[in-house]
């Protein structure tokens, strides 16, 4: 089943106290691994592609490649019985927004976090205006994306994460539909150099003055044991830390509903690659590399699915 509404999934996951993953796809066989756990875990499911995946899918061209991205999703969650959206990750600009409404994703993040607050406010009404127009929901953020450390004093750490507030006055002025909250997480394999901590008290104000589903960027937990496998078959990955499992809990206690997860499905694809590659030096077809591959995808995301509550939710 392919959605309309990604705001279907998320207002049902904010009634409900749970987190749905969004998990970011490059190609066929992420997608492929994310569908079958999402089937077998009887989970809702939010497909993501950033502005990067939709050049690659268009072997250069974004437009192109938006619509084949789309075309792909929406044939795999053909005759399946769980629903699917497919939500733009990251958009910058205009024009990649309206690539992605044009193809038929059933959402958009409008990223001007980068911006000064005043112009965040008013890029992301217009993309508000738009999307609703073509009934397509809409995702923000507000602060960036750096770990908490425990040396960073109180007036560093409120000019780099969400102000409460302002976060407030944003969903109020803009009208946007799912908000990313800057709370201490950082993309990638490296988010925290001691402890990981995540600013629960700020989260906690946010969603107390907005109401809305949240979103949590950075939010792969690294898994140690698949980055082990990765090293041991050429790989270089050290010191990598991610957002262990319970904090991700916690996180969706405090009203967290969207958790992006893009770095695990990542590792455990090359770690598989890796490893498959090595145990059959004389084989040239791609499929018998692939094949484990996305078992390890699929693996990564129906233990995600567990964890975040959104299993069984279908
Ligand atoms: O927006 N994304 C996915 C793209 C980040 C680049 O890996 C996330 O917030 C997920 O972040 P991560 O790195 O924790 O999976
Ligand atoms: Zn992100």
């Amino acid at each position: 089943m392919y959605v309309k509404s990604t705001k279907d999934i998320l207002d049902k996951a904010n009634a409900e106290y749970y987190g749905v993953g969004a998990f970011n796809i490059n190609s066929l066989e992420f997608l492929a691994g994310i569908i079958s756990a999402a089937v077998i875990k009887r989970s809702p499911v939010i497909i993501q592609a950033s502005e990067g995946a939709m050049s690659y899918a268009g072997n250069g061209d974004f437009r192109k490649g938006a619509k084949v991205l789309a075309d792909m999703v929406r044939r795999y969650a053909d005759n399946i019985s769980v629903p699917v959206a497919l939500h733009l990750d990251h958009g910058h600009d205009l024009d990649h927004v309206l690539a992605a409404i044009r193809a038929g994703f059933t959402s958009v993040m409008i990223d001007a976090s980068a911006k000064p607050f005043k112009e965040n406010v008013e890029i992301t009404s217009e993309v508000v205006r738009i999307a609703h127009a073509a009934e397509i929901s809409v995702e923000a953020e507000l602060g960036k994306l750096v770990g908490v450390e425990d040396n960073v004093s109180v007036a560093e750490r409120d000019a780099t994460l969400v102000d409460p507030d302002e976060a407030k006055i944003f969903v109020e002025k803009t009208g946007v539909d799912f908000l990313a909250p800057a709370i201490g997480t950082s993309h990638g394999a490296f988010k925290f150099k001691g402890e990981a901590k995540l600013d629960f008290e700020r989260l906690r104000k946010v969603k107390q003055l907005t109401k809305i589903p949240l979103v949590l960027h950075g939010a792969s937990s690294v898994l140690e044991a698949d980055v082990e496998k990765a090293n041991s078959y050429g790989a270089k990955i050290e010191g990598a830390k991610g957002v262990p499992f319970d904090i991700l809990k916690e996180a969706i206690k405090y009203g967290i509903n969207k958790i992006n997860t893009d770095t695990d499905l990542r590792i455990a694809f090359i770690a598989e690659l890796r490893k498959s590659l090595h145990e059959k030096p004389s084989d040239i077809d791609p499929r018998d590399f692939f094949k484990p591959a996305i078992e390890a995808v699929k693996n990564v995301v129906a233990q995600r699915m567990d964890i975040l509550g959104s299993s069984n939710k279908v």
